[in-house]
C-alpha cells in the first residue's frame, strides 16, 4: 500500500510515422517489452475508431465515396483525441505507462498536408496531454513510399504521403521528438531502437555539481 503514496505518474509514449512504416508492429514490440520490464502499459490507438466519433472516421478513411469538407475531418480526428484525453490523464495518474499509436502530430501533419494551414491544424489539440516522448518512424528514400501496401486507405498515395512527411518534420525541434529512421533495418534492429529512444527520454540523468553553480 505505501506504493501508492509515492507512486509517481507514468510516462506517456507517442508512436509517430507514415502509413507502412511497420509502426503498429513496432507498437506491439515496446507494449511488449515495456510488460516485460514490468510496467503496467496500456496501449490507445488514434483514431480510436469504436467511439461514436471513431466510427464516423472510420467511415471516412474507408469509403472515398463519403463526403466531408478537410476542416470538418480534422475536427472529427482532434475530437477523437479530446474523446480520450481524460482516460489518458487517469491512466497516468494511476502510474501507467501509457503509449498511444498515432496522436496529435498525425493530426497536425495529415490535415495540413491537404492544405490546410499548420497552425489552424494544431490549435484544436492545444491542452491535451503532451508526451513525454514522441519516436517517429520514418524513411530516408523517398522511394519506400512506392512500397507494396499502399492504396488500401484514402491517404495511402504515394505523393501524399511525401507531403505528410514534409509537415511531420515541421515538428523535430520539440526536444520529446525522437526521429528512428527505418529503411533497410529489420523489425529487431528498429525495436532496438524503437526501445533506446524510450530509455533516453525516461533516463533519470543525475547532472554532475558545476563549478560556479
Ligand atoms: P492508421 O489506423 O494508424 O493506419 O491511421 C489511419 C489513417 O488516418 C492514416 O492514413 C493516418 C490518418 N490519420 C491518423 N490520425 C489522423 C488525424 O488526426 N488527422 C488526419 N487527417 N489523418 C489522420
Ligand atoms: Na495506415
Ligand atoms: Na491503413
Amino acid at each position: 500500500f505505501a506504493s501508492y503514496f509515492f507512486m509517481t505518474r507514468g510516462t506517456l509514449i507517442a508512436i509517430e510515422g507514415l502509413d507502412r512504416t511497420g509502426k503498429t508492429t513496432q507498437t506491439t514490440k515496446l507494449i511488449n517489452r515495456l510488460a516485460q520490464d514490468g510496467k503496467d502499459v496500456e496501449l490507445i490507438k488514434f483514431p480510436e475508431r469504436t467511439t461514436a466519433i471513431g466510427k464516423i472516421i472510420n467511415t471516412y478513411l474507408t469509403d472515398k465515396t463519403f463526403q466531408l469538407s478537410d476542416e470538418s475531418a480534422h475536427l472529427l480526428f482532434s475530437a477523437n483525441r479530446w474523446e480520450l484525453s481524460q482516460k489518458i490523464y487517469d491512466l497516468l495518474d494511476q502510474g501507467k505507462t501509457v503509449v498511444l499509436d498515432r496522436y496529435v502530430y498525425s493530426g497536425v501533419a495529415y490535415s495540413s498536408a491537404k492544405g490546410l494551414l499548420f497552425d489552424w491544424c494544431y490549435s484544436p489539440d492545444i491542452g491535451l496531454p503532451r508526451p513525454d516522448v514522441v519516436i517517429f518512424l520514418k524513411f530516408k528514400e523517398e522511394e519506400n513510399f512506392e512500397r507494396e501496401g499502399f492504396g488500401d486507405e484514402r491517404y495511402e498515395v504515394a505523393e501524399f504521403q511525401q507531403k505528410v512527411k514534409i509537415q511531420f518534420e515541421k515538428f523535430s525541434g520539440q526536444d520529446n521528438w525522437k526521429p528512428v529512421f527505418v529503411d533497410g533495418k529489420n523489425i529487431e534492429e528498429v525495436g532496438e531502437l524503437v526501445w533506446k529512444c524510450y530509455t533516453d527520454a525516461t533516463k533519470q540523468a543525475l547532472g554532475p555539481v558545476q563549478n560556479g553553480e
